[in-house]
């Protein structure tokens, strides 16, 4: 029984200054997947247009991504590393899905919602179908794993909805052409030309909250500068802002079942174990009991320690854009060669005179 190869592949939008959430969430997982898996990352320029359609500095925003990658410690020779716009297939591939998917999916997506606010049917048309183009970032490669941070967990199912349907609904070309592999879909192993793609969530930070509201995910968008840290921040502002995040009074609790209900303390422990690389059990071991004014010097400390040093390799190299455009076109070339194979046959499979 054939079976698909394993790939990871995953992108961040350039829109903004990436912050620990981005770090935690996604970052730091593509770090460490690259030592056992075949990874595809990507700077996803084309979903920028989706927030706003006119920027002043998309390309500048898009070297920052490739910037903060390269900072992170992922090896463009090991793993791909590219920008959306150079592999128009993605864009190819997304109008197909488009044709696959159903709106009222696409109306479901609570991110569409919370983005498109109240006046929806004033959002474009691009917002509602982003998640047509993610699957097909994903599914061009024929991934098998995505490392995302909680919030993309709907987006993931949904490309899974669209494989399915693509492979059901072209099930007998798929046969007839030998295209299908096996896959095991619970109980049952089925043949298709897409995998039903995993997300890679886990962590103990797998969502991480505004520093200054516990129930507000830290997001790029909060007006307020205090609520994340930035990965551009310098060590004092690191340190400030976590002096300065909002908790409750009562010292950590002696237990993790203790942090429930107790948002701020939750997040700052769920932060702390992810920058350390330890279970949050491991961080209520030590600091169950203390104080928040004992608690956040060293959470302070750790953050600096793991941050700022990404922080300055980000600025170093964001100095010399020749060299992230050659990694970025270099990433391109050998992602375009994987896109156009399957494309190829998904021309076949549609019906499409391409070839
Ligand atoms: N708060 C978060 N906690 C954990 N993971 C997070 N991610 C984003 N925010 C958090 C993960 O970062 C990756 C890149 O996400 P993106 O490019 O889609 O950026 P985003 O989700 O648009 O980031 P923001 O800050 O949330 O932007 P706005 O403010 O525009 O909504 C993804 O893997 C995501 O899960």
């Amino acid at each position: 029984m054939s079976e698909f190869k394993q790939l990871v592949f995953s992108g961040v939008q350039p829109t903004g200054n990436l912050h620990l959430g981005n770090y935690l969430g996604a970052l730091q997982k593509f770090v460490a997947l690259q030592d056992t898996y075949e990874c595809i990352y990507c700077v996803v320029d084309m979903h920028s247009l989706t927030a706003t359609l006119v920027h002043d500095d998309l390309v500048e925003q898009t070297r920052g991504i490739a910037a903060a990658y390269l900072a992170c410690g992922l090896d463009p020779k090991k793993n791909i590393i590219f920008n959306q716009a150079r592999v128009p297939q993605h864009a190819e591939l997304a109008w197909i899905f488009n044709c696959v998917a159903r709106i009222g999916w696409m109306n479901r997506m609570t991110q569409f919602k919370d983005k498109a606010g109240k006046d929806r049917e004033n959002a474009s048309l691009g917002l509602l179908a982003y998640p047509s183009l993610m699957a097909a970032d994903i599914l061009l490669y024929r991934a098998t794993h995505v490392p995302v941070g909680e919030d993309q967990k709907q987006h993931l199912e949904l490309t899974r909805d669209i494989a399915q349907k693509f492979n059901n609904d072209f099930s007998e070309k798929i046969a007839n052409l030998g295209y299908g592999v096996e896959m095991m879909v619970g109980e049952e192993q089925v043949n298709g030309f897409f995998p039903l793609t995993e997300p890679l969530i886990e962590g103990p930070a797998p969502r991480v909250m505004s520093l200054r509201d516990g129930s507000k995910k830290m997001s790029k968008s909060d007006p307020s500068d205090l609520s994340r840290i930035n990965l551009l921040d310098d060590a004092d502002t690191i340190a400030r802002k976590i002096k300065k995040a909002k908790t409750d009074p009562a010292p950590l609790p002696g237990d993790v079942e203790g942090l429930a209900g107790r948002p701020e303390a939750d997040n700052l422990v769920g932060i702390y174990a992810a920058l350390a690389g330890v279970s949050r059990e491991n961080v209520i071991e030590e600091f169950g009991g203390r104080q928040f004014s004992e608690f956040k010097p060293a959470l302070a400390d750790l953050a600096v320690e793991k941050l700022a040093p990404i922080g300055e390799e980000m600025r170093r190299l964001k100095a010399d854009p020749a060299y992230i455009d050659s990694v970025l076109r270099d990433g391109g070339e050998r992602a375009s060669v994987k896109a156009e194979a399957t494309m190829k046959q998904v021309h076949e499979i549609v019906g499409l005179l391409a070839n």
